[in-house]
């Protein structure tokens, strides 16, 4: 049943022909994020304990790169897009990585 629903999210996240990934990053950016962090974390272990970062980072790990914080190389746009950060200094979120 799981599996129906992590399809339907990716189907959701990329309906690219009507703007699907677009407008969700540009009116709803957290909750997209959310979606796709929740959905990577189901199909990774079929557990919902934030295990994303790890797995992306062991995954593509010049894709998914981590610094120090958000702001500091290496780290990658896409691991920023993931992964929870504070705005204003960069820290990574040590308690909950989920955006
Ligand atoms: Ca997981």
């Amino acid at each position: 049943m799981r599996k129906i629903g992590v399809l339907f999210i990716m189907l959701l996240l990329s309906a690219c022909g009507m703007g699907g990934m677009k407008a969700a990053s540009a009116h709803s950016r957290t909750y997209a994020r959310r979606l796709l962090y929740d959905t990577i974390d189901w199909l990774d272990n079929k557990l919902l304990d934030l295990s994303t970062g790890a797995t992306a980072l062991a995954w593509d790990p010049v894709k998914y790169a981590k610094g120090v914080d958000a702001n500091t190389a290496p780290t990658t746009e896409s691991a920023k897009y993931l992964m929870k950060y504070n705005r204003t200094s960069g820290a990574w979120d040590t308690a909950s990585e989920r955006p």
